[in-house]
C-alpha cells in the first residue's frame, strides 16, 4: 500500500533531508592541496578566506588511513611570478615561511608530501605533476578513491582532481574544504562544474562517517 506523507511533510523533505555518507575504507585517501601560508589571508597571495579550509580537513584527517599533503615549491625566480613574465606575485619560495604548512593544520595527520612547482621554467599546478609522484604513491597504497580539499579550488584543487579522474582514480570534491581565487567572479563555480562535469562528486567533510 501507498502511504502518504504525514501532515506537514512533503515527498521531497523525506527525499532530501539524508544526504549520502562516504564510509571509508583503506582504498580511500585524503589529499590535501597547498595548504600553505602564503595561500591564506596575510600571505603573498591570499585566497579570501584560505584559512577556512583548515578546521573542516583537521576535522576528517584521522578518518583515512593514507592523507598525503601537496605543497607548491617554488624556486625564487619561477616563471610563474610576474618579474618573470608570469601571473602570480612570487608565493611559495622554498625554505620560506610562506611555504610551510598553516600554522593550525594538524600536520600530525599528514603521512605523505608531495612538492610541485620546482621547476623554474615549468607551471604545475596539479598534484600529480609533483615529486615523489602522486599517482605511484596511491597505486602502491591500492587507493581508489581521493578526496580533495585545499586551496585553490580554481586552480590547484582543480587541476588535481581533473588528474585524479584521468589516471583513474575517483574523486569527492570536499565542498566546505576548499576556497577560490575567484581572478574573475565566478571562477570557483566554473571550476566545481568543470570537475563534475568530467566525474567527480561533491560532499562535504560532514558527508564523511
Ligand atoms: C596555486 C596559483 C599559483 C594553487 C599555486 O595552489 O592553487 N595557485 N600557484
Ligand atoms: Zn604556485
Amino acid at each position: 500500500m501507498i502511504s502518504l506523507p504525514a501532515d506537514g511533510e512533503s515527498w521531497g523533505d523525506r527525499v532530501m533531508s539524508e544526504p549520502i555518507k562516504y564510509t571509508l575504507t583503506e582504498r580511500d585517501a585524503l589529499i590535501i592541496v597547498d595548504v600553505q601560508n602564503d595561500f591564506c589571508p596575510g600571505g603573498a597571495l591570499p585566497v579570501a578566506e584560505g584559512d577556512a579550509v583548515v578546521a573542516p580537513l583537521n576535522g576528517v584527517m584521522d578518518k583515512f588511513s593514507l592523507v598525503v599533503a601537496t605543497r607548491d615549491w617554488h624556486p625564487p625566480h619561477h616563471c610563474s611570478f610576474r618579474g618573470e613574465g608570469g601571473l602570480w606575485p612570487p608565493h611559495c619560495v622554498q625554505g620560506t615561511r610562506g611555504a610551510e604548512f598553516h600554522p593550525e593544520l594538524k600536520v600530525a595527520g599528514i603521512h605523505l608530501e608531495v612538492r610541485k612547482g620546482m621547476d623554474e621554467g615549468q607551471e604545475a599546478y596539479s598534484g600529480f605533476e609533483g615529486e615523489p609522484s602522486l599517482a605511484d604513491l596511491l597505486q602502491s597504497h591500492e587507493v581508489e578513491r581521493v578526496f580533495v580539499g585545499g586551496l585553490a579550488t580554481d586552480y590547484c584543487v582543480k587541476a588535481t582532481v581533473l588528474d585524479a579522474l584521468r589516471h583513474g582514480f575517483q574523486a569527492v570534491v570536499l565542498t566546505d574544504a576548499i576556497r577560490a581565487v575567484d581572478a574573475n567572479p565566478g571562477d570557483g563555480e566554473k571550476a566545481l562544474a568543470e570537475m563534475q562535469e568530467a566525474g567527480a562528486a561533491l560532499a562535504t567533510t560532514e558527508q564523511i562517517a
